[in-house]
């Protein structure tokens, strides 16, 4: 049981929006070969175009990335993610629309920033750069720090925990003090258990059931599972063939729904109108299952 007087996890990231609900952070990934959307948003303009969709369509915020972190895929040069993200957060930033950028590496979050992003979401925790750290207090932006273990060509080859929940945690929090050091402030870090990185199908389930656990750290979580390898497994049909990804949405909403009455700071979500309107429930579900206590 937790103890009632501990201090609840914080629910908001300094200098982001606070509409007392979970956020949704829509995805448009400008790379050739991510796993679901890969290819359809290389030209820019067709990129700025779908991005401002995805805020019509709910989005708080959108997550620009010009690397693909599926399974096994092979790097681009620095250079070719930033000729990739750069064009197009800053047409989105021109719009008003509010931007992170998904990258491991320091040089591109720096770019990112001068072109307008607002916030840094790097998938390796600041692992897979020395740099990340300096880069992101220098700019006192705010920062998801994800739980990971190994590029992706590699990353299926460290799944092996103790207890997948506290082995997350703890290693997340061995990250997030190293940020704090770095001169990161606490309030401007979200943490992430980085869903399908490092884990197999049923580690994964049970990161999502121990999301209050990891929310024991005391920063927001942010929960990126949409249309993940893992619910393709969950829906395989009679054959055992995976649901194809675009057919996962549905299921992304469901864990969106689950993730936000869980106390989700935030979703990340391929689908964003489906995400948009189940965080809006499961704020509402919320707010009465707790005036009823
Ligand atoms: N997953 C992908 C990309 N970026 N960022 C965060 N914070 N957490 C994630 O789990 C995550 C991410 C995987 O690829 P996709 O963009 O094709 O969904």
């Amino acid at each position: 049981m937790h103890s009632q007087s501990a201090p609840g996890p914080r629910r908001y990231v300094a200098g982001l929006p606070e509409p007392g609900r979970t956020l949704v952070m829509g995805v448009l990934n400008v790379t050739p070969d991510s796993f679901s959307d890969g290819g359809q948003w290389v030209d820019p303009v067709l990129a700025v175009k779908h991005g401002r969709e995805l805020v019509l369509e709910g989005a708080d915020l959108v997550d620009v990335g010009g690397e693909s972190t599926r399974p096994g895929a092979t790097r681009p040069t620095a250079q070719e993610e930033m000729d990739r993200v750069l064009p197009v957060i800053s047409g989105l930033a021109a719009h008003g629309v509010l931007v992170s950028v998904d990258t491991m590496r320091a040089e591109v979050a720096e770019a990112a920033l001068q072109a307008g992003a607002t916030l840094v979401n790097d998938v390796s925790g600041g692992r897979a750069d020395p740099a990340m750290f300096d880069v992101v207090a220098a700019a006192r932006a705010p920062y998801v720090l994800m739980h990971w273990r190994a590029h992706s060509h590699r990353m299926q080859e460290h799944t092996a925990y103790a207890d997948v929940v506290a082995d997350v945690a703890a290693e997340l929090a061995q990250q997030l003090d190293r940020a704090i050091e770095a001169g990161i402030a606490r309030e401007r870090i979200a943490l992430d258990p980085g869903i399908g990185f490092s884990k197999t199908a049923d580690q994964n389930w049970q990161v999502l059931g121990g999301l209050e656990q990891l929310a024991s750290l005391g920063q927001p979580v942010l929960v990126a599972a949409s249309r993940k390898r893992f619910l393709g497994t969950l829906l395989a049909n009679e054959k055992g063939e995976p649901r194809p990804p675009v057919q996962r949405d549905d299921a992304t909403t469901a864990t969106t729904a689950l993730a936000a009455v869980s106390g989700a700071w935030c979703v990340r979500s391929h689908s964003v109108r489906g995400s948009a309107d189940a965080v809006r429930v499961a704020a509402r579900w919320s707010q009465d299952s707790v005036s009823r206590r």
